[in-house]
């Protein structure tokens, strides 16, 4: 069977948001397809796949996945960058996919196996005041979900991250030109913090994995308090406490609280996060697989956290597609040192365009068992949808100054 790559694509579409696909087809007619999403900049990354990515690829044997990827990291002199390393993530899935088909066998067939029956999946609860979290947080465990996000309002805000605005579900991107401005307080909201999950806690009892994410907003020693504000609380994990480029902010953090601490989802190499794994800063490491170079360097990630007790417990917000969600699953399940996949769950339209065969039952997600990726992108419903501008918010502070979103 030959697998020299003929034709490289990228589709732009919008099935309720926006979503970067690429395309890649072997002269045997086999198809794979990868997420290059990057929410607020997705053209950036479909004109470097196109313009630059795309016409190397031709010609090239898709089943060497390792040396492509080599050829797109070193082969560029610049390195890094979530724009460089969604496309050569989305490169990497496209390739497992057609791995996979010309196999016959799943994406984790060929990363080594099963290492568990499924994955233990958290998805977010949002709520403008305690009782409505609550409610939210209720609806999500009759869905099945074990595993719990909640954010909730502050007092004197009109916005917080993660709270949604009407909808029922949360979603940051608007549609627009131009980005919302939200204010932010963090003294409001380390003030309230501690009140909602001690409610939350109470509420729901000491069995169901509580997890919070506080988007990168804090300085070290605000974060160290809200780590100790919320022990009582026993959160699964705390999210991005302060922002994520400075790693040994988090040695203030550590040193001051037992809450479990998460960190990532904007990281996109193991040169992000290789200090606060190896100094064991972190207990989770967030980096979603397609931001990050792809299933093959999230797993030298995963591999390095390992030697450190540091598991994975990828971002999977609705801003990265099926595709993305799949082959986090697939490295999930053969991985050893995995803690919890993020789910938001789609709108109806986006499981119209992207066909999807993994499951989530009782708590636990699973890939399914067709071959490759087992997502299939229909292009045929995807012309419905066209990409319209998206960003999400950015936040001042109350004098007026920008702060972080
Ligand atoms: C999460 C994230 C998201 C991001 C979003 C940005 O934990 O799911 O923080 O909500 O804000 O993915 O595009
Ligand atoms: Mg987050």
């Amino acid at each position: 069977m030959s697998s020299i790559i003929v034709s490289a694509e990228v589709i732009v579409t919008s099935p309720s948001r926006n979503f970067v696909t690429l395309k890649v087809v072997t002269d045997d007619g086999v198809v794979g397809w990868g997420d290059a999403t990057l929410n607020g900049r997705e053209l950036a990354v479909a004109s470097y796949l196109r313009d630059h990515v795309a016409p190397l690829l031709v010609g090239k044997d898709a089943e060497q996945i390792e040396d492509t990827w080599q050829y797109l990291y070193k082969g560029v002199y610049w390195r890094r960058g979530p724009v460089t390393m969604a496309a050569i993530g989305a490169v990497d899935l496209a390739l497992w996919d057609i791995k996979g088909k010309m196999l016959n066998r799943p994406v984790y067939q060929l990363l080594g196996g099963a290492v568990r029956t499924g994955i233990l999946t958290y998805t977010h609860a949002t709520g403008w005041d305690i009782p409505e979290l609550l409610d939210s947080v209720d609806a999500k465990r009759e869905l099945g979900f074990r595993a719990v996000r909640a954010q909730s309002g502050v007092p004197g805000l009109s916005t917080v991250y993660g709270v949604h605005k009407g909808e029922p579900e949360y979603e940051p991107a608007g549609r627009g030109a131009r980005p919302i401005e939200e204010v932010w307080d963090t003294d409001a909201y380390l003030n309230h913090a501690p009140k909602v999950f001690n409610a939350v806690r109470e509420h729901v009892g000491p069995e169901l994995k509580l997890l919070h994410d506080a988007h990168h907003r804090l300085t070290p020693i605000e974060a160290a308090r809200l780590g100790k504000d919320l022990e009582d609380a026993r959160l699964f994990w705390l999210e991005d406490v302060t922002p994520a480029e400075n790693q040994d902010a988090l040695k203030y953090v550590r040193e001051h609280t037992t809450t479990p601490l998460a960190i990532g989802e904007v990281f996109n190499s193991i040169w992000d996060c290789k200090d606060i794994i190896a100094n064991q800063l972190i207990d989770y490491i967030r980096v979603c697989p397609m931001h990050s170079g792809g299933i093959s360097h999230t797993k030298k990630i995963y591999s390095f956290a390992e030697l450190y007790n540091v598991k994975g417990g990828p971002h999977g917000p609705s801003d990265v597609s099926p595709l993305s969600i799949s082959a986090s699953l697939n490295l999930a399940l053969a991985t050893p040192n995995f803690g919890a996949q993020e789910f938001m769950g789609y709108a109806k339209e986006v499981s119209d365009v992207f066909e999807h065969s993994y499951t989530f039952e009782d708590g636990y997600m699973h890939p399914g068992d067709l071959p490759g990726l087992g997502v299939e992108f229909n292009e045929e419903a995807a012309k419905a949808y066209p990409y319209t501008p998206a960003y999400l918010p950015v936040a001042r502070t109350r004098d007026g100054a920008m702060t972080n979103w």
